[in-house]
């Protein structure tokens, strides 16, 4: 640790399963995650901060053979490909010390390391796993476990499963864990501390099966090969292999475990609550200071899903919202511990009411009426306050302090609502204080440089601790207040801008968005691709000999005139060039899917030794190729430079 630090500080997020594109709720998580990172960086907290990928299952091995790669091909495109989750963690600005996956061989020999030693210690043992199944979730439960005869956790159907494994004594730990739970401030929020024990402890802990024989996209079980060990397993000790534990790749463990919190959301509690602490007790390891479980973002109320008229996709959002508004927008809106229901019309609200008005206005208004007052620096000679200033400065000054005493309790909402106070307050001090008619008197100068002084060194403060939240906007900010002080030890202090503050103008930082056009064109965005009809394919025809073939006449033609027929809907009438000197006329039902303009010049194939016929009272000497497959038609048209009269053999 470094002399000046506070002291170390180590979070994390899960790690994710690459077995589909992330979506905003994913997101949600890691930019909490990032928002506390940064904030003990701020405050001078030595931080390491994790997160990664969760690679192995039946799932991923299943998803693959779909796709017709490998699980190692299928994770590598997840994660690694473009517009993965590396990609996306880039792109939200996630300051992440350090990225782990479960593939990673560091972390594969370490995992069955870990696994032998339970076996060692008499934690795993072999016997044979008779229950249910759940494969989207890749959990084991009891008959008892079971809600209406599904899964608990997502309610899908579960499987009949019975196959020689290993357990582990979770059993033992039963006592350890309610006591863990009940009497320690182990699990936040503490509402659900009476759904672990309840629903879990209370009805009986049963020993944990730990490992599986009827997939193998896991790590190995060493000395047992056919088992692999079980996912959960694999994938909750990437909390301390990825920190050097039973491997040489990394060297942290002392500084970093325990871990101060690991991030969860509230359907992974279970995991991290009592098998987690079970296993680390197992190996008499200690425990992570705390698990917060957070909620989940809802869809009119039920899970995300790409198809509810919302656009989800984090990608898409961060693109037309702008990702500090995007980070902003999570953590304003929705009470970390609970969950809240996502929309696309709460995300533009919030970004006009905030971010546009209050914000953003304030910003702007403060710039540009310092500029336009004073040019680029604030006169020095400044009145001193008056009394109708004590009640802004106050609550710019103590800011820090509520601001402080929300994040350490992880409620972003709040502490957000203490800046938005501050910002509100700042607003009002504007129309309270009217500099625009100070402005009018010379002898108000003074007067009118402190005003402008102090909402500056407000939207200082307030730009400082929104740092954690918008890291580009905080910074963005400063500049426009001439390179101002953000760093966490002047955020307390009123007056630590300079009296002469130089101010840089720039444009709208949230420029407001049109509610109406917006939701109308994320809508035409999240629109199905139309559904492919598969119709029927023809009936096959009876063979010809190849003489029969021989005799059709097909011949490159060049499209010299074509235009509407006269009371059809269906025929063009083309005139050709075949090659010989007289043109040739073709009439074609083609109307419906061209425009007589867009084939003149066009290079076509026609059967030129059919017996002209009439259409319409038109002679039509041939027939244009074309390929028909249910509503489609596309003439079958050939590159410039093939010359007309060219015969097809
Ligand atoms: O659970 N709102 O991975 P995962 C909020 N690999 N959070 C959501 C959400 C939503 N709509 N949807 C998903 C796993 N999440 C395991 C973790 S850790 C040792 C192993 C959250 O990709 C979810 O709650 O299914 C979880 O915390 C995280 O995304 C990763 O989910």
């Amino acid at each position: 640790m470094c002399e000046k630090c506070k002291g170390n500080f180590y979070i994390t997020t899960p790690i994710y399963y690459p077995s589909a594109k992330l979506h905003i709720g994913h997101t949600y998580c890691t930019v909490a995650t990032d928002a506390m990172a940064r904030y003990k960086r701020m405050q001078g907290y030595n931080v390491k901060f994790l997160t990664g990928t969760d690679e192995h299952g039946q799932k991923i091995e299943d998803k693959a053979k779909e796709a017709g790669i490998t699980p190692k091909q299928f994770v590598d495109n997840i994660v690694t490909g473009e517009g993965g989750v590396l990609d996306l963690w880039k792109l939200m600005n996630i300051s992440y010390d350090r990225f782990i996956r479960t593939t990673d061989d560091y972390h594969v020999e370490a995992i069955q390391k870990i696994f032998k030693k339970m076996y060692e210690n008499g934690d795993i043992y072999k016997g044979t796993y008779k229950g249910k199944y759940c494969k989207p979730c890749e959990s084991f439960w009891t008959e008892s476990q079971l809600v209406d005869g599904k899964c608990p956790d997502c309610g899908r159907e579960v499987q009949d499963a019975e196959e020689e494994a290993y357990f582990f004594r979770l059993s033992k730990y039963a006592d350890r864990i309610q006591d863990l739970l009940e009497n320690t401030d182990y699990l936040e929020p503490r509402s659900r501390v009476n759904e672990m024990v309840n629903n879990f402890i209370k009805p009986g802990l049963e020993d944990l099966c730990v490992s599986r024989t009827s997939f193998s996209w896991g790590v190995p079980v060493d000395f047992d090969p056919g088992h692999v060990v079980y996912v959960w397993i694999d994938a909750l000790f990437n909390y301390m292999t990825a920190l050097g534990f039973q491997n040489d790749k990394y060297h942290d463990l002392e500084e970093f475990w325990p871990a101060d919190v690991h991030f969860v959301g509230k359907e992974i509690v279970r995991f991290h609550s009592i098998i987690w602490p079970a296993m680390l007790m197992s190996l008499d390891l200690p425990l992570p200071k705390k698990v917060y479980g957070h909620g989940w973002l809802l869809l009119d109320g039920g899970k995300m899903s790409k198809s509810k008229g919302n656009v989800v996709d984090p990608y898409i959002l961060a693109e037309r919202f702008g990702v500090d508004a995007l980070r902003f927008f999570l953590l304003r809106s929705f009470p970390f511990g609970s969950d809240g229901n996502f929309s696309n019309e709460l995300l533009i609200n919030t970004i006009n009411v905030d971010l546009a008005n209050d914000l953003g206005n304030l910003v702007s208004r403060t710039v540009a009426m310092a500029q336009k007052y004073f040019g680029e620096h604030l006169p020095a000679q400044q009145q001193a306050d008056e009394e109708k200033d004590a009640e802004l400065l106050a609550m710019a000054s103590g800011l820090r302090d509520k601001y402080e005493e929300q994040m350490e309790k992880f409620a972003f909402q709040n502490a957000l609502a203490e800046i938005f106070k501050v910002i509100s307050r700042a607003n009002k001090y504007i129309d309270e204080n009217a500099p625009w008619v100070l402005a009018k008197s010379e002898e108000q100068k003074p007067r009118l440089a402190r005003v402008l002084y102090n909402l500056l060194e407000t939207v200082r403060i307030c730009a400082g601790l929104l740092t954690p939240f918008m890291p580009d906007t905080a910074a963005e900010i400063a500049k426009r207040l001439g390179g101002a002080d953000l760093s966490w030890d002047t955020l307390n202090q009123f007056g630590t801008l300079s009296a002469e503050a130089a101010t840089v103008a720039g444009p709208a930082l949230f420029p407001r968005i049109d509610m109406e056009k917006e939701l109308a064109a994320l809508e035409e965005m999240n629109k199905p691709a139309p559904e492919v009809v598969e119709d029927p394919l023809p009936e096959p025809l009876p063979e010809i000999a190849f003489d029969q073939f021989e005799k059709v006449e097909m011949t490159v033609v060049k499209v010299l005139a074509c235009e509407n027929v006269k009371k059809s809907e269906k025929l063009l009438k083309f005139t050709l060039d075949d090659g010989s000197k007289e043109p040739r006329q073709i009439l074609s039902g083609v109307a419906k899917y061209y425009k007589p303009e867009e084939l003149v010049g066009k290079t076509l194939i026609a059967v030129t030794n059919l017996a002209p016929r009439k259409m319409m009272g038109q002679l039509s000497c041939g027939m244009l190729l074309s390929a028909e497959r249910g509503d489609e038609l596309h003439l079958v048209m050939l590159p410039d430079y093939v010359r007309a009269g060219s015969r097809l053999v």
